[in-house]
């Protein structure tokens, strides 16, 4: 699918793309990887002349298109990229919703003939692929090609790690995201004041402040009808608890931990039966949602805008569009929503594993384009300065406006009258989450400032997650055989023991049954994949 220019061609885009990056005068200042054509070509065909040196080379690119706009070259962002680093774009659209995106990433890369570029946000898609070998490894074009991305690389060396293949390749450009913070604790900022309490710290605290919540009628209607905590994150939503004994493993995907290099099993271990212990004793008293095993994002959201509920676990973002959705709905209401430290342990372990992981999109090249430096160059620009102001903020006078050396989203973007997203926006321009680094600065346009502060602040208690890890054939059969059913068990005791209808003085039979289910198996499997992914 690639267009393909006559031979005679080739040298004068070698020279106008290297002058473009400025990192070389002649054909062979050049030279790159052994295998690279483009480099073969050039040298045989030194006598080529300079008149045509204004063509464009055009690379075709296979990505999720977005719902705001249709991709088009036409588009302002991808017209200036094109003006800015002489490549021309074919696209490929893929559709936006995640079963169709995938069904045609398949079908194109069955097809046999990809086309230069193909970007998803799917991991195990990608790796797959990569290592039949229909992509290019890139570790020695990003070594001498991309020198932005090397240097982000070489200061963030666990992004490596997320980026290699078990077979030891990098095949990748990433997209880096900016924020690490996801989940965070939130409460009743203004129902704290009102009942004279302080912000919770301990467990114990927490108890405290969910029980005057519970009794001393914060919403002010007279009535005992509040419902402390709710969730709208179902078991995981009041296993968040459990971190505070210094165990994680709750949140979907995640359902191992590291522990001193090693996997462990937040259900099998000691300091389980005394979080289900604490979560059973809030259950018991009303203090967390009594429906939090089946409510959706519409129950917990009445429960809050409803003001039965004054505190949950969510974003940032939430946090901050919460108190706003509250006051909108309630007239008098006075609602604000505090950020606060993880609630901290009996032994004073206060901390997080939700995370953001850095991580989160994946562009490679077909090992068959002609063209695999010039992309190397064109994704690299992407990390540089100048290139993530354009990533990042679109065009200067247009979408961002550059304010005490900062960008600031123009009102067309921030304030759109149709009250479309920052990205959103940025997607009618023609911005697409390719390979680039996001600047936090997006992500503070989302938020006002006390909220980035409280998401600043919150960083400190991220601890390590267990990382997306490739498992061999053999493994994934350990797993898909053994480790559905152990889910859907555990599922099922953890809930009976949070609402007491199973006591916890069965705790060590329930520990018993999941060994003979074949835990240890599983966990030996997840020991040997991790251990690969740290070498
Ligand atoms: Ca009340």
């Amino acid at each position: 699918m690639v267009k393909k220019k006559v031979t005679a061609l080739l040298l004068m885009i070698v020279v106008s793309v290297s002058a473009l990056w400025g990192c070389g005068n002649s054909a062979s200042d050049q030279a790159g990887p052994s295998n690279s054509p483009e480099t073969e070509t050039a040298s045989e065909q030194t006598d080529a002349t300079e008149e045509t040196s204004t063509d464009n080379i055009v690379v075709s690119m296979f990505l999720q298109d977005s719902a705001d706009q249709a991709i088009s070259t036409d588009l302002p962002i991808i017209q200036e990229i094109t003006k800015r680093t002489g490549i021309d774009f074919e696209f490929v659209a893929a559709p936006n919703t995640e079963d169709q995106f995938r069904e045609k990433f398949n079908v194109t890369v069955a097809s046999g003939s990809i086309p230069d570029i193909m970007v998803s946000t799917y991991r195990d898609d990608m790796m797959k692929v990569a290592e039949q070998g229909t992509f290019a490894p890139l570790d020695d074009y990003i070594d001498e090609y991309a020198p932005n991305l090397k240097k982000i690389l070489e200061e963030n060396p666990e992004y490596i790690r997320d980026m290699r293949a078990s077979d030891g390749n990098i095949y990748f450009m990433p997209f880096i995201g900016a924020v690490r913070t996801f989940k965070v604790w939130m409460l009743r900022g203004d129902w704290l004041e009102k009942l004279e309490l302080d912000v919770p710290v301990t467990l114990d605290d927490w108890y405290n402040v969910l029980k005057a919540f519970k009794e001393q009628d914060p919403n002010g209607n007279g009535e005992a009808d509040e419902i402390p905590y709710t969730t709208r994150n179902t078991q995981a939503g009041v296993l968040a608890f459990m971190e505070a004994f210094g165990i994680s493993g709750f949140e979907a995907n995640e359902q191992f931990f590291i522990e001193d290099g090693q996997v462990k099993y937040a259900y099998t271990d000691p300091r389980c039966k005394e979080a289900l212990e604490f979560i059973n004793k809030l259950y018991n008293e009303g203090l967390i949602d009594p429906e939090y095993a089946t409510n959706d994002t519409n129950v917990w959201l009445s429960r809050l805008t409803n003001e039965i509920s004054g505190a949950c676990q969510d974003t940032t973002a939430r946090a901050y569009s919460l108190g706003t959705q509250v006051r909108s709905a309630n007239e008098d209401s006075e609602a604000w929503f505090v950020v606060v430290a993880p609630p901290q342990g009996p032994d004073g372990t206060q901390m997080t594993t939700s995370q953001m992981q850095p991580i989160r999109g994946y562009t490679a090249i077909s090992a068959d384009s002609p063209y695999i430096k010039e992309i190397v160059e064109l994704f690299d620009y992407f990390y540089s300065e100048e290139g993530s102001l354009l990533m990042n903020f679109g065009l200067e006078g247009e979408t961002y406006t550059m304010e005490n050396g900062k960008p600031k989203y123009t009102d067309v973007i921030a304030n759109d009258e149709q009250g479309r997203s920052i990205l959103s926006m940025l997607n009618v321009y023609g911005h697409r989450e390719w390979a680039y680094q996001q600047d936090i600065g997006y992500e503070d346009a989302l938020l006002d400032e006390e909220y980035v502060a409280y998401r600043n602040e919150m960083e400190q208690y991220i601890r390590p997650t267990i990382p997306a890890l490739s498992f061999t054939e053999e493994e994934r059969e350990v797993i898909n055989s053994i480790y559905t059913e152990i889910q859907t068990y555990k599922d099922e005791m953890i809930n009976k023991f949070i609402m007491g209808k199973e006591p916890l003085d069965n705790f060590d039979n329930f520990v018993e049954t999941l060994n003979s289910m074949g835990i240890e198996e599983v966990l030996a499997v997840e020991q040997a994949a991790y251990d690969r992914y740290m070498r």
